[in-house]
């Protein structure tokens, strides 16, 4: 279902670029590290009319993928943005192809993307899920828990997102840290929806013990391998019971098809910032619809203008699993937007006012910022 309506042109003066330094309510840790303060650059596109907001979602250091905070300032500040404003005009269906040329940096492409699309449909008074061809007005929360100091800690903040009212559970694992803990939730809860994800962590050679995970009935496993094993993830999958779903892997729709045609995957994680934007993530779900194959929209601890966003996408009818859009609460005791997405009845509603449909607290914004630019046409 390609986008219907395609968005009109708009004038560009600049971008504004920001990194800012987000507290987390509590420290989040994956098989490759831990973070309690969320780094992230968020983008501003100047217009002649409302301004429109994105967010890059690179980490501080280039532990999950290649990209990081400084390094997609770099290109974002020097290459991408120049690029765009060489343009009198800018659709933000050009994107991609403008942006082509640059090799990778695809977190940084999808946070310029993501301003220009939302200054072009709050120009139009069009909401981003509507642009997008959203079917609901709310989609199912999933939560993502970081590992714990142990099974019985994890249990209890399992327990916690539970009572909150999270509809799918998933649990970080590495190795050392995935049957233990997978067995202490399965336990404590019974058959709630449950998956693992090990962020790469693992090798062929853990093929027993990854079997191992079989018996526990998982929704999938997420990423055992690295991000290039794409034939070794389908050694895995033929192993296994439970249904391998691509991560870091997916960074593009051609991943993706190359990924399907080898049986690596038989679900797939969207994220908006690892395939280089929003239009590619869409993409990649009409892709996966056409083939059957069931997609979730992933998380990347975004700020309320990335949570927006993927509240938007995980709207579209591919997205048959729950995904990482939680209430912005699980992350942040102050997000930069003025009404945070909350977590009514285990799910979170699709914004319905123009472009992203939400507002920036500016008041949040200067609070949380280190450094700032501003690129000009
Ligand atoms: O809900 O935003 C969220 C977080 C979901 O676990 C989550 N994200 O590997 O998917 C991941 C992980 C992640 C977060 C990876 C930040 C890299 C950076």
């Amino acid at each position: 279902m390609p986008i219907a309506r395609p968005a009109a042109s708009i004038a560009l003066h600049g971008f504004e670029l920001r990194v800012l330094h987000v507290p987390l309510v509590s420290p989040f840790t994956t098989s490759f590290g831990t973070e309690s303060v969320r780094e992230v650059i968020v983008v501003r596109a100047l217009t002649d009319g409302d301004d429109g907001w994105g967010e890059i979602v690179t980490q501080a250091e280039p532990l999950y993928s290649s990209e990081y905070t400084q390094g997609a300032w770099d290109v974002a500040t020097r290459f991408l943005a120049p690029a765009l404003l060489s343009r009198r005009t800018v659709a933000p269906e050009e994107i991609t192809s403008l942006l082509e040329p640059f090799v990778g940096h695809r977190m940084a492409k999808a946070g310029l993307e993501l301003a220009v699309l939302d200054a072009a449909l709050r120009a139009e008074a069009r909401s981003l899920g509507e642009y997008f061809g959203a079917v609901v007005d709310r989609v199912p929360s999933g939560v993502s828990v970081g590992i714990q100091r142990d099974p019985d800690a994890l249990v209890e903040t399992v327990r916690g997102y539970l009572d909150e009212g999270y509809v799918r559970i998933k649990i970080k694992i590495k190795p050392g840290r995935d049957v233990a803990d997978t067995a202490a939730v399965r336990d404590a809860f019974g058959g709630i929806p449950l998956q693992v994800d090990a962020n790469s962590a693992y090798t062929l050679a853990d093929i027993d013990t990854l079997a191992e995970l079989d018996r526990f009935e998982l929704l999938l496993i997420e990423q055992p391998l690295q991000e290039d094993d794409i034939v070794d993830h389908a050694t895995l999958a033929r192993h296994l019971t439970t249904p391998v779903c691509l991560d870091e892997s997916i960074v593009s729709r051609k991943a993706a098809t190359d990924a399907l045609a080898l049986g690596s995957a038989s679900i797939v994680n969207i994220k908006a910032g690892r395939v280089g934007g929003y239009l590619e993530a869409v993409r990649i779900h009409d892709l996966c619809r056409d083939a059957g194959v069931p997609v979730w929209c992933g998380g990347m601890l975004e700020t309320g203008i990335g949570r927006a966003a993927n509240a938007a996408l995980a709207a579209l009818p591919g997205f048959t699993l729950p995904g990482d859009v939680s209430a912005s609460s699980r992350f942040y005791h102050r997000d930069i937007v003025t009404e945070p997405a909350v977590l009514e009845d285990g799910h979170v509603r699709v914004p319905t006012d123009p472009g992203l449909g939400v507002e920036i607290d500016h008041s949040a914004l200067e609070e949380f910022t280190v450094e700032r630019t501003v690129v000009r046409a």
